[in-house]
């Protein structure tokens, strides 16, 4: 079943199928390189069924790795080059990947703790060279077959997302979790071997590595994926040729504000957002007032879906009718939703305005988190209901607008969840801090800005706010750093103690 994730490399074809950089993979050149990826590994005594950290760094090998994975049955552990100390000691602990596969500069300085780690078994000088891929799918002398042996609930991927509280938690995905959902957005976007989809999302989360990865192999079609994001190299890759482009709101506003603020910029790559025939935003909500600039720069608007680690995509603006700002779309094809009060009962009518919690059921839904059978049972229900913490309104037509989320203490930065627990407790690990609360401020390009408030041990000895930045972008992946700091005296808090976060809110709105 892991290989059938991705028929295409069934067939030995010369069509393209990965463009990375100046790396142009056919079909059968992906097949090859997933056949060497899978020999290397199976000699290094890795079985199906095994997990294997990969590095997702932006380069071709990285990407061949999680794909050659797929094939092979292992269970991928993708990892953000840029995780910090307390994140990856955390990973590696949790998952206990048999190995981990990265390139040359991984990990970087400073790192002492030993790691299995092991260099990628594809170089990109390989890739390139004429009649890489003249032999197959795996049929030469000395390579790996594919898996055949699992079945749809095998593990795929285990994809750590932030909570509320505590360390990120490891989301374990089925092949039949992705395959299901790749079909379902496949039918609502009528995703076919003609398009080539654009990205330059992370190849270590949900959207840049399922849909825009996986997904794009899946359909049959091509993937462009530009590892580093460049709203210029963008426009560039759908003038040539891109249809489809999957984005999260920051990149797609400042893809507008480059086309609008570069006054000499190219015709052809000023057409690039109207060549496309799919332009999708996900990950955070696209605010209304980008939606309509987008709407004029492109000719046709944006397609948004609404999707979870856990759940993998949940809902989709369909593309046989017109985008639909504000809206999410309906459930996908196989996905059952529905809208839940407090006690978690499907009560609420489908009016567009009374506001309950998005509950979903499917094929698509996760069988769990790592080791975390209590974190399961508060998210997963006995009768296989999960519960977003989103809340939405729904119309009658089934379409659903998200309006907020239950925990304030999730932050949306830049399309990444980010737990304010975890930034509060690297605060707390500098010296110098005393007290530390983190809140998501509304923020033009990243949707949300990380504010912390922090009360020093001693005023006199008072740290800089970019000290305390830098800090948290050691210990954390570096996009989990505030944008802010505020020193405090106090922090405010209610009778029982708690900090009293609106009351931050409110004060940074104040102030800013
Ligand atoms: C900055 N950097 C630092 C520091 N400050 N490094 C160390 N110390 C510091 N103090 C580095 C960063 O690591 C990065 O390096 C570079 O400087 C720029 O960082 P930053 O300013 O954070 O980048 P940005 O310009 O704000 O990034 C915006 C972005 C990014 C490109 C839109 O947020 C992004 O890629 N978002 C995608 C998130 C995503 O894929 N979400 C999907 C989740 P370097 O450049 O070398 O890295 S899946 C999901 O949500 C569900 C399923 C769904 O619905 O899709
Ligand atoms: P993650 O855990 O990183 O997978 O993030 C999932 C969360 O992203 C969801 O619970 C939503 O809060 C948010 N999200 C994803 N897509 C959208 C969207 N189109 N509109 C609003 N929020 C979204």
């Amino acid at each position: 079943m892991a290989a059938e994730l991705l028929p295409i490399l069934d067939v030995a074809s010369r069509r393209l199928a990965l463009i990375v950089g100046e790396h142009r993979l056919s079909v059968a050149d992906l097949a090859a390189a997933a056949a060497k990826h899978r020999a290397y590994l199976r000699d290094l005594g890795v079985r199906p069924g095994d997990r294997v950290g990969v590095v997702a760094e932006g380069s071709v090998e990285a990407a061949i790795a999680l794909v050659g994975n797929a094939t092979y049955g292992v269970v991928s552990v993708p990892l953000n080059p840029k995780l910090g100390r307390l994140e990856l000691d955390h990973i590696l602990e949790d998952a206990a990947p048999k190995l981990i596969l990265s390139g040359a500069a991984w990990p970087s300085a400073g790192w002492e703790r030993p790691l299995r780690r092991v260099a990628f078994g594809v170089s990109a000088g390989e890739v390139g060279e004429a009649g890489f891929g003249d032999g197959g799918g795996g049929d030469a002398e000395g390579d790996a077959a594919p898996d055949r042996s699992a079945g749809p609930d095998s593990p795929l991927l285990i994809l750590y997302t932030s909570g509320t509280t505590g360390a990120p938690k490891g989301a374990v995905l089925s092949v039949g979790n992705v395959a299901s959902n790749l079909d379902g957005l496949a039918e609502a976007w009528a995703w076919s071997e003609a398009d080539r989809v654009v990205h330059a999302l992370p190849l270590f989360h949900v959207h840049g590595l399922v849909l825009g990865l996986f997904g794009a192999l899946r359909a049959g079609a091509c993937l462009h994926w530009i590892p580093r994001f460049d709203p210029r190299a963008v426009l560039q890759a759908l003038a040539g040729g891109g249809t489809m482009l999957f984005a999260v709101p920051t990149m797609h506003h400042r893809i507008a504000e480059y086309i609008e603020q570069t006054p000499d910029l190219e015709p052809a790559l000023a057409e690039g957002l109207r060549s496309a025939r799919l332009l999708i935003s996900g990950s955070a909500a696209l605010s209304g007032r980008e939606h309509q600039r987008l709407a004029r720069l492109s000719g046709t608007g944006v397609y948004e879906r609404y999707g979870l680690t856990e759940t993998l995509i949940n809902c989709a603006v369909r593309v046989d009718g017109p985008p639909s700002p504000g809206y999410v779309g309906p459930a996908l094809p196989g996905v059952e939703l529905r809208l839940v009060d407090d006690l978690r009962r499907p009560t609420i009518p489908a009016d567009d305005r009374t506001i309950g919690e998005v509950a979903v059921r499917g094929p698509n839904v996760f069988a769990g988190y790592l080791h975390r059978p209590e974190a399961t049972a508060e998210v997963l229900d006995a009768e296989g209901w999960f519960y977003t913490g989103d809340l939405a309104t729904w119309r009658e037509d089934g379409a659903v607008r998200i309006v907020g989320r239950r925990a304030t203490d999730l932050i949306k930065c830049g399309g990444y969840k980010i737990g304010a627990g975890e930034v509060e407790g690297a605060l707390l690990e500098h010296p110098a801090v005393r007290e530390a609360a983190v809140i998501g401020a509304p923020d033009g390009d990243l949707g949300e800005r990380i504010v912390a408030f922090v009360v020093v041990r001693d005023g006199s000895a008072r740290p800089s706010a970019e000290s305390l930045i830098d800090w948290v972008a050691g210990l954390l992946a570096p996009h989990k750093r505030p944008r802010a700091v505020v020193f405090s005296e106090a922090l405010p808090r209610n009778p029982m103690g708690k900090v009293t976060k609106g009351v931050l809110k409110e004060q940074w709105a104040a102030q800013g």
